[in-house]
């Protein structure tokens, strides 16, 4: 089993590029499990082979006194204990690869210990790749792309693993930031004279700059592959790129070689 976690801010379509990418993958032969990890989901957009709500839903929190947020909180908290079972459901099916497809509410895995406690423990001796989604409306001004690309470093740096980071929703990008911004990010210097582009103040470019250049010299940012769930041609490159990171061999990352083992 490979398994495909799907991480993003809300609303930005893990769920609807989950369906998609489980049945693209399906179209080439391997067998694909469709894990829905949102114990808030109100309904979804594919059948899910295996649900988390089956055992613990946000509600039954909010019928206890919790917020929405709150609640989601401590439902993917309270996963912990059925973790197990969710893996010998999965362990059963036995699929070739099981999507992941998470909650919006991104500070459970860019801040908080639950999501990634949770997700290490679901994957734990499985080769597993996050898939990081920037909605396109983020590729808008060079302030919105340093952020994103920021909360992106900060989810691998929580989940440690290999991780390949898409614009979403890549039909609906105006070619013209296709071509000169998303398809050039990967170019060395490319983010630093974006943030240097920027018209803010003095101060708010000096620190867009700083982190553009921590994340360029730690070898962040790589390619970053513009995906359209309405384009076939754009879901062939994140399935290459998740084929190269989950069986490239030992564990295969694009950071610095640096700080590669020996
Ligand atoms: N144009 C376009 N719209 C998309 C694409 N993928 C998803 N959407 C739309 O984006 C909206 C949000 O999609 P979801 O898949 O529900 O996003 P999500 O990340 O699962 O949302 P949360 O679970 O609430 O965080 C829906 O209206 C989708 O139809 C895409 O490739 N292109
Ligand atoms: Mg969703």
């Amino acid at each position: 089993m490979y398994f495909i976690v799907l991480v993003g801010p809300a609303g930005s379509g893990k769920t609807t590029l989950a369906g998609e990418l489980a049945a693209y993958i399906e179209s080439y032969g391997p067998s694909v499990a469709r894990l829905n990890f949102d114990p808030a989901a109100e309904t979804l957009s594919y059948d899910a082979d295996v649900d988390v709500r089956s055992y613990v839903t946000a509600q039954e929190f909010m019928a206890k006194g919790l917020g929405p947020n709150g609640a989601l909180i401590a439902a993917v908290d309270s996963l912990i204990n059925h973790v197990f079972d969710i893996r010998r459901a999965l362990e059963e099916i036995k699929p070739d690869y099981v999507i992941v497809d998470t909650p919006g509410q991104m500070e459970l895995f860019a801040y908080r210990h639950g999501g990634p406690i949770v997700l290490n423990a679901l994957t734990h001796g499985y080769p597993s790749v996050t898939v990081f989604l920037m909605d396109a409306i983020f590729f808008e001004n060079p302030a919105s792309i340093v952020s994103v690309l920021t909360l992106a470093s900060s989810v691998a740096v929580r989940l440690q693993r290999p991780q390949i980071n898409i614009v979403s929703k890549a039909d609906l990008l105006m070619q013209d930031v296709l071509e000169n911004v998303v398809t050039r990010l990967g170019e060395e210097g490319f983010l630093e004279s974006l943030a240097t582009s920027s018209e803010s103040d003095l101060y708010t470019r000096a620190l867009m700059l700083s982190l553009a250049s921590a994340l360029e010299s730690a070898g962040f940012i790589g390619e970053v592959i513009p995906v359209s769930v309405n384009s076939r041609e754009s879901m062939d490159a994140l399935y290459a790129k998740i084929q190269q990171l989950l069986k490239g061999g030992e564990e295969e990352k694009y950071y610095d070689q640096r700080y590669e083992k020996d």
